[in-house]
């Protein structure tokens, strides 16, 4: 259950009034269920393009494929933004990987730390995950209405909070609390200028910034449990490009990427 708006903000007590899409309407709760469910109820109302759902808890947090995303009060940074690009359904994972890049500049920036992007929705820093993201749309046949983009990013979990063994806070490599409010204006700021660029210029240069930013290159992959080969590249439409032995490279679109020699 919701249990309420706890505060609305205009964009300018986090920094975001500057910004050009992101972050001009924040809605703060105290408890949700999911951020991306107030997100998408409120698009399907017709909530403006770039509207923020942020919440200090929620009770239903969900990662992909229904898996659950752990989401203790105050211990993570929890919202979810509504888009509306004007672009084809097959283009939606460009929008989790935008997402993925300003996600890890944000946390960059923050923090001073080396993150990287696991293709195609972790955020994580020496194969410890810090962070998720979960793009969820409406659409027609053809044509997106419009898509939710959440983001989850442990902040204040102690070590011994963890959900899983290969996870990690910000708390934990910083040795400090973490004010959200400071974490969230950065990461609207980020996700405001490369959803921007988007707009402008569209996706080749975004592809070749995160590039930089992964951190399967050179690494044996399976994905969805099944030997893909060793990750090379991103194509122009994100998708990862694995070499196999026999030296055929192939171009994943969607999946769930384990590393063969790696803790993840
Ligand atoms: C994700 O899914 O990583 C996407 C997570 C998105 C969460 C945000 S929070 C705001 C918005 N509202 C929502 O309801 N969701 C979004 P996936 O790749 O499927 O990873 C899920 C897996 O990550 C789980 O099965 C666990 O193994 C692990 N996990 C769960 N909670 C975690 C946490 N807090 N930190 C690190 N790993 C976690």
């Amino acid at each position: 259950m919701d249990e309420g708006i706890l505060r609305v903000f205009q964009g300018r007590e986090i920094e975001a009034a500057r910004n050009h899409i992101i972050g001009k309407r924040i809605y703060k709760y105290d408890t949700a269920g999911s951020t991306n469910d107030l997100a998408f109820l409120n698009a399907l109302k017709g909530e403006k393009e770039g509207s923020v759902f942020w919440a200090r808890a929620q009770t239903k947090g969900r990662g992909r494929l229904g898996r659950r995303w752990v989401s203790h009060k105050d211990k993570g940074l929890y919202f979810s933004v509504i888009l509306r690009p004007d672009i084809q359904l097959k283009e939606a994972p460009k929008i989790t990987l935008l997402g993925a890049l300003a996600m890890c500049q944000a946390l960059r920036k923050f923090s001073g730390q080396p993150f990287l992007i696991k293709w195609p929705n972790d955020l994580v820093i020496e194969d410890k995950k810090i962070g998720g993201i979960l793009t969820e749309m409406d659409a027609e046949i053809n044509k997106v209405r419009f898509i939710i983009i959440g983001i989850g990013l442990n902040t204040n979990l102690a070590q011994g909070e963890l959900p899983i063994k290969e996870a990690v806070s910000l708390k934990i490599l910083l040795k400090q609390e973490i004010n959200p409010e400071g974490l969230l204006s950065v990461c609207l700021k980020e996700l405001d200028g490369y959803y921007y660029q988007f707009q402008k210029e569209g996706f080749s240069g975004i592809i070749k910034e995160i590039r930089n930013f992964s951190s399967l290159w050179g690494k044996q992959v399976k994905v969805n449990g099944v030997d893909a080969g060793t990750a090379i590249d991103f194509d122009e439409e994100g998708a990862l490009v694995a070499r196999q032995a026999s030296g055929v490279r192939k171009h994943i679109y969607a999946g769930d990427v384990e590393l063969l020699r790696s803790g993840l």
